[in-house]
């Protein structure tokens, strides 16, 4: 059996729930349009079938399509047998995919340029490379939840908006579900209220769904319900995930999570982004350089191809918003909580990691 499929049946048996694996030549990904009424495994052939999976958002979340990078180069080599340039087509596919989540194009580089550099069999080195990524990304989400856990305190009740759990991540917690998910595991007696995300519901399919899985009692709310639920004094916290932390601390997240943090910070409620240093973009000065993906309008007019609004009707759809770095309490991280002066303390976490 290939290393990377050990790797696999390894992380089936711990208590894991994996976006992504691969098996006898193919990916298997859990389709996440399909939950939380379906757990409806895919099979992934080809990486134009990987490209239109992520564009389709049967795989999403930024930790999970950065492990799209790794098992998606890996495929390529392996089908093509460790032919660099059809490996290097392949990740200029993977990277046209989504624009906003700075995982999938780092690690589609990191990649890329291990198959260029590499001294023997290219399939072999990328695919020790594939199983490094993904047991870091693992390592990153149970220091980070650890860190975390420490900003929560028992009897607290935490909002988070779209799904920032363990299948838009490596499988334990992703980010901010790594953070409810160590504090719960910690016997913390926490509540979550769950953004429901508009337009495509990731925090009511989603995100109910694990926190169900992991047995961690939440709510669902509408996302604009926030607003009155932390001004009526039921939020204490805030976490949410991150597509992408500019140098400066600004961040870029599901659209919506802009007006939450507007929203936390007129009622002195802390607001926390969960991350890692790898989705930290230290090429990127500001939130104001981070291209927003703009989706299609249909997704805004039609729910699972239900129309919701009058037949020729305009709708607008930018994927992700941009919070400043001033709304911002933390930015939580595998090395630790870093607080603003956000410049300056993201710099010295660059100096420290090298990923
Ligand atoms: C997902 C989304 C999540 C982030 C952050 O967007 O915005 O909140 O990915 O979570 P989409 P994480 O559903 O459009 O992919 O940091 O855990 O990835």
């Amino acid at each position: 059996m290939r290393l990377i499929e050990e790797l696999a049946n390894r992380h089936r048996e711990s208590e894991l729930a994996l976006p992504i694996w691969f098996e006898n030549g193919r990916l298997k990904l859990l389709d996440q349009l399909k939950l939380p009424f379906e757990e409806d495994i895919q099979s992934i052939a080809s990486i134009e079938e990987l490209g239109e999976a992520i564009r389709s958002m049967m795989i999403r979340g930024s930790g999970a399509i950065g492990l799209c990078g790794a098992y998606g180069i890996y495929l390529a080599a392996y089908q093509s047998k460790g032919d660099v340039e059809k490996i290097r087509q392949a990740g200029d596919l993977l990277k046209s995919t989504r624009p906003t989540a700075v995982n999938l194009m780092k690690t589609v580089d990191e990649m890329v340029a291990t198959a260029s550099s590499a001294q023997g069999d290219v399939v072999e080195t990328l695919e020790q490379k594939a199983v490094e990524i993904i047991e870091r990304q693992l390592e990153f989400e149970y220091q980070l939840g650890k860190y975390g856990a420490e900003l929560i305190e028992d009897g607290d009740t935490i909002m988070t908006h779209c799904h920032s759990g363990a299948l838009g991540g490596a499988g334990y917690g992703g980010r901010a579900l790594s953070v409810l998910r160590a504090a719960h595991e910690q016997g913390k007696n926490i509540h979550v209220f769950t953004c429901e995300t508009r337009p495509y519901l990731q925090g009511a399919r989603i995100t109910a769904y694990e926190l169900k899985k992991f047995g961690i009692p939440h709510t669902l709310i509408t996302d604009n319900m926030s607003g009155f639920c932390m001004n009526t004094g039921k939020i204490d916290k805030i976490v949410v995930g991150s597509d992408r932390v500019s140098a400066n601390g600004d961040l870029a997240n599901k659209v919506g999570t802009y007006m939450h943090a507007l929203a936390a910070k007129e009622n002195g409620i802390p607001f926390y982004t969960a991350t890692s240093s790898h989705t930290i973009d230290f090429d990127t000065p500001s939130g104001d350089a981070i291209e927003v993906e703009m989706r299609n309008a249909d997704e805004v007019t039609q729910i699972k191809g239900v129309r919701i609004a009058p037949e020729g009707t305009s709708a607008l759809y930018p994927s992700f918003d941009i919070t400043p770095n001033k709304l911002i309490s933390g930015i939580i991280t595998e090395k630790g909580v870093i607080t603003a002066p956000f410049e300056q303390n993201l710099g010295r976490l660059n100096e420290k990691v090298n990923v």
